[in-house]
């Protein structure tokens, strides 16, 4: 293992492929699967070439590469953050023991089983994005669409190696299998509900890259304390890819409410859907949607699966090591969010039990930091709107509140009254027909849609108007 990525390989990586020939065999007869699905399931503008990053060294410094390469020789790699010889596990029954290097027989269903759901979601969001290239508002935001798709892709390589190299044959049909679902497929659709949604506009891809991109550092953050160590150190890589997909989302919808707000000034109105906007009422309802159907992702307010996966070593908390408890929480309790007799409230479990609420919790809390960014820009436009994220217990189809219909703000209403009025809390067709009528392609260098605002900075230095992407 070594730092720097070896790109005189077939399949770059960082893990000394050349030295087990068995599992190189295996990945590169994976790899032209993995092209032919690149090529009929990723993104449907066709391109020359595109300013892309690519990986070069997983060290602090200068890990990355950037230059125009056409998408299609894009070098997808497997890439391991450094080895840490002396860690030990962090964290439940087995804590202080050293990290595994190999799988223990009697954890492998459920560490494959992770690994498949994570590597689910990469090539998934993929499917989900493939037209957005179509209407993007700039090259500079079509840029980024294709830098979080390739990266996906990589992130789903990263998944794959560990199925080739640690779990065998089923490893092996696992990852075939991660290219024949498909998002939103009737057949065989991705395993986790937010994955087989339509991301049809460019509001929802920047509501899906804040939303349910941060629900992925969260789980990435959560393996990435694994005690199976070649996970952690894979989980530790994409987490630092995952950063930019972060940026994409905060500040696109910076962008969305700047250019909201701005004309909203400037007509002295709400109303401004005429004048080519999106209207803030409908990016809160873009907001209500994604945030909601990103909280599912966290699994049930309170999991047996979840208590397991942590006494057994395999899925840690939020930064773990800087809990101030015991890290084996067999003593504990938690309150969790409930329905306690047929009221919105709270009851106490577990705290084992309660680990999937601990970690939506944390999510939570960051995304109320986008929340705050966006009313700050409102505020300073001279508005006295705001934004806000609903309560958890809206529009949830997974957990303790799949049964029951609340508003956002917590109140619990009756089925016949949701009905009627979801309408004002998530989008409808009329909102979904209006942003996509904006949607009008700008593929012009230094041009940018007029629903949004141009960004504060380029791409590694490069200006506003660079020839990021060279279209055919
Ligand atoms: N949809 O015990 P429970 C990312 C199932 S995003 C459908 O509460 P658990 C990315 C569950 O499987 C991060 N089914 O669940 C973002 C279970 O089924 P079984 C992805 C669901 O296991 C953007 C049953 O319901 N990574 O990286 O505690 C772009 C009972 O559930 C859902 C991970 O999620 C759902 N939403 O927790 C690209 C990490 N939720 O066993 C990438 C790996 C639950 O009864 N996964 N179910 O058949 C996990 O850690 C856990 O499996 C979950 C669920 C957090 C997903």
């Amino acid at each position: 293992m070594t730092d720097i990525a070896d790109y005189s390989e077939k399949i770059p990586n960082n893990v000394e492929l050349h030295e087990d020939r068995r599992l190189q065999r295996a990945l590169e007869s994976w790899q032209p699967n993995f092209l032919n699905w690149w090529e009929s399931m990723g993104p449907t503008l066709p391109t020359h070439d595109v300013y892309l990053r690519t990986a070069v060294n997983v060290g602090r410094e200068g890990w990355a590469h950037f230059g125009h390469v056409p998408m299609k020789d894009y070098r997808w790699g497997i890439f391991l953050a450094e080895r840490d010889r002396d860690r030990q596990i962090g964290f439940g029954e087995h804590k202080g023991a050293p990290a595994w290097q190999k799988v223990p027989g009697e954890y492998r269903a459920e560490l494959q089983r992770l690994i498949v759901i994570q590597g689910d979601t990469e090539p998934a969001s993929v499917e989900q994005q493939r037209n957005l290239g179509a209407t993007a508002p700039s090259l500079y935001d079509l840029r980024n669409l294709f830098q979080v798709n390739v990266e996906e892709g990589r992130h789903l390589w990263a998944m794959v190696y560990l199925l080739h190299a640690y779990f065998g044959r089923e490893g092996r049909e696992e990852a075939e299998e991660l290219l024949h679902r498909n998002s939103g497929s009737e057949d065989a659709p991705r395993i986790l509900g937010a994955f087989n949604e339509e991301t049809p506009d460019w509001l929802s891809f920047f509501m899906f890259t804040y939303f349910t991109d941060r629900d992925g550092k969260y789980q990435l953050g959560t393996l990435k304390e694994s005690a199976f160590d070649p996970l952690s150190r894979t989980c530790e890589f994409m987490l630092k890819e995952e950063a930019h997909h972060m940026m994409v989302g905060t500040t696109g919808i910076d962008r969305v409410v700047e250019r909201t707000a701005q004309v909203m000034v400037e007509q002295d109105t709400d109303d401004v859907a005429a004048h080519g906007v999106i209207p803030l009422d409908v990016i809160q309802k873009y907001l209500n949607f994604h945030y909601s159907v990103s909280l599912d992702l966290f699994g049930g307010e309170t999991s047996t699966n979840v208590a397991n996966y942590y006494t057994a070593g395999l899925k840690g908390r939020w930064m773990e090591d800087r809990r101030k408890d015991d890290h084996r929480l067999t003593d504990d309790a938690i309150d969790v969010d409930a329905v306690v007799d047929g009221e919105i409230g709270r009851s106490q479990v577990s705290a084992l039990i309660g680990l999937n609420t601990d970690l939506r919790r944390e999510y939570i809390a960051d995304c109320q930091g986008g929340v705050k960014r966006w009313n700050r820009i409102l505020e300073q436009a001279g508005l006295s709107r705001r934004l806000a994220l609903p309560h958890v217990a809206f529009n949830r189809k997974v957990g303790a509140f799949a049964g029951i219909e609340a508003t956002p703000d917590g109140r619990l209403i009756p089925a016949a009254e949701w009905a009627a009025a979801q309408g004002r809390y998530l989008p409808t067709d009329v909102d979904k027909v209006h942003v996509r009528s904006l949607m009008q392609p700008v593929h012009e260098r230094g041009k940018i849609a007029a629903w949004i605002a141009p960004p504060r900075q380029g791409i590694n230095g490069k200006p506003f108007d660079y020839d990021y992407v060279r279209l055919v």
